[in-house]
């Protein structure tokens, strides 16, 4: 079974993840903060990953180290699901538009972390939520997840649209690299011979 449970204690937050690679997208996202359980709940959906995520945090400062602390634990659930990453199409990519947005997302599930993020969410909230945490989401969600993750706004001026754009491209790209291949189902896709 490609599960993980993750639980993860700081002065600052205190979370736990639990995931499926196969699953059908069920998800039951509580952390707080109700625009980020909208993104992840977005982002069970369109990778098909079963997630349940609880998350308690400082939000009497600012919900920044809810949302990356999240973050971390979702990257450390996801590598740890993926294990030896045998069978694994490795890549996925994605054109994901919503509206007027518009987000590419391409991937590679390289144990090399590197984020290319070119986005420009036009205003600094979105309800309460502040823009500039969909970044230190991704930062910190590509870190522990080993991921190589690019990330391009092509169009978009309305900042919720750019916003889940983005988080339903990371999705769709994200469900085909977890796919086991059955072309190549008990290797692992490196010329290395490690992933
Ligand atoms: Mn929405």
């Amino acid at each position: 079974m490609r599960t993980a449970h993750v639980s993860r204690k700081t002065a600052e937050t205190e979370i736990t993840v639990d995931i499926n690679l196969d699953g059908t997208g069920a998800y039951d996202n509580q952390t707080g903060v109700g625009f980020f359980d909208h993104m992840l709940d977005q982002l069970a959906r369109h990778s098909l990953i079963d997630m349940t995520i609880r998350a308690k945090g400082d939000y009497h400062i600012d919900d920044h180290h809810t949302v990356e602390d999240t973050g971390i634990a979702l990257g450390q659930a996801l590598a740890q699901a993926l294990g030896d990453k045998k069978g694994i199409r490795r890549y996925g990519e994605c054109h994901l538009p919503m509206d007027d947005a518009q987000v590419r997302c391409a991937l590679d599930l390289s144990a090399r972390p590197f984020l290319i993020w070119n986005l420009e969410l036009p205003t600094q909230k979105i309800g309460t939520f502040d823009t500039e945490l969909v970044r230190e989401f991704f930062q910190a969600f590509s870190t522990h997840g080993g991921i190589t993750l690019h990330v391009d706004q092509l169009h978009g001026f309305n900042s919720h649209h750019i916003a889940e754009a983005a988080f339903k491209a990371v999705a769709r790209a994200l469900r085909d690299a977890v796919e086991t291949d059955p072309r190549k189902a008990d290797a692992i896709p490196s010329t290395k011979g490690a992933l």
